[in-house]
């Protein structure tokens, strides 16, 4: 499904529709002695992660493993007005998030329509709802492989922040009540055709929906016990057994260890090493089938600058690893 020559669009989409965890400000009361915290208000808008992945290089170093890169500048979201999008029950910017993510299945669906392999960098999570769309669009038998600390399976009656990057995976299945501000979300995706790789921080509601639902997921706990060769074996058997499917792998950087990708907005510890991180993609790799990639969560706005660069540059290697950098 891939078509000579072997070309990978970059879909740059520097989006995020909440900044996560905002500065935070502490201060005391000084009636009652109590500490009060004051976050910024949570921020719309511009991502610089995927620029800075663009300014590091990332083109050039997927035209030096032989690929076509195709990439025509980062997608811009600024026209969309946050400020006309209330909240629909506790769904932060509903409209928006909406109005990008079908945006972005769009582009998705013509590049793999095309015979190429689309390479999006993000931003936030809930952009996986248009990129699995379009893969699926075109490819309705493929798989996701969806790498991270969180489930992201949160629905409209689960969510306890309302953030929508931890809800994609339920909007994608179907589940939970329909708005129709997604409407255009198709449930294309079935229970069996996703397996995750990294969880840790599930809340209860999800661990419920995963269960109810028979939804397969390799926690850190199942990476511990087997190995990550074990685990991504196991993962592609269940969602691939033949190895005939067309692989989406969405990979959230923070799955990997904050020791390793510091620069993200929720990041838990105890997660994936370098390695662990680098194997997944290079076993995806090695199938043939992959057929589209998200490397999400890359977030500049918060850290340091050495953290920043850090994680820029992992993100860089996971993208070359699962395109064919090998290590001999
Ligand atoms: N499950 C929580 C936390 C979360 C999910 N994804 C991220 N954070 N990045 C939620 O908000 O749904
Ligand atoms: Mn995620
Ligand atoms: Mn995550």
């Amino acid at each position: 499904f891939i078509s000579e020559p072997k070309t990978v669009a970059i879909v740059g989409c520097p989006f995020r529709h909440v900044l996560s965890p905002v500065i935070v400000v502490y201060r005391t009361d000084a009636s009652s002695g109590n500490v009060l915290i004051s976050g910024g208000q949570p921020r719309v808008g511009v991502d610089r992660g995927p620029i800075h992945m663009v300014e590091a290089g990332l083109i050039e170093q997927i035209s030096e493993l032989g690929w076509k890169v195709k990439f025509d500048g980062h997608h811009q979201f600024e026209d969309v007005n946050a400020n006309n999008d209330p909240p629909i029950g506790i769904l932060k910017n509903p409209r928006l998030v909406s109005r990008v993510t079908e945006a972005v299945a769009k582009v998705i669906e013509g590049h793999a329509r095309l015979g190429e392999l689309p390479v999006t960098l993000g931003g936030d999570h809930s952009l996986a709802m248009g990129t699995i769309s379009g893969t699926l669009s075109v490819h309705p038998e493929a798989c996701v492989v969806w790498v991270d600390a969180h489930a992201d399976i949160n629905t409209v009656e689960s969510t306890d922040s309302g953030n929508i990057h931890g809800m994609p995976v339920s909007f994608l299945l179907g589940l939970g009540s329909q708005i129709p501000e997604f409407s255009w979300v198709k449930p294309i995706l079935k229970t069996d055709r996703i397996v995750y790789i990294g969880l840790r921080d599930v809340d209860a509601g999800e661990k419920r929906i995963l269960r109810e639902n028979n939804i397969k997921a390799f926690s850190m706990h199942e990476v511990d016990k087997y190995g990550i060769g074990k685990v991504v074996e196991m993962a592609l058997d269940h969602v691939n057994p033949n190895r005939d499917r067309p692989i989406h792998l969405s990979f959230d950087v923070d799955a990997l260890d904050p020791s390793v990708a510091p620069s993200t907005g929720t990041p838990v510890r105890g997660g994936l090493t370098f390695r662990e991180g680098h194997f997944i993609c290079e076993a995806i790799c090695e199938t043939g089938l992959l057929a589209a990639l998200d490397l999400m969560e890359v977030n500049p706005s918060l850290a340091d600058d050495v953290s920043v660069r850090q994680t820029v540059q992992v993100g860089c290697s996971l993208v070359r690893s699962a395109l064919g950098e090998t290590l001999l």
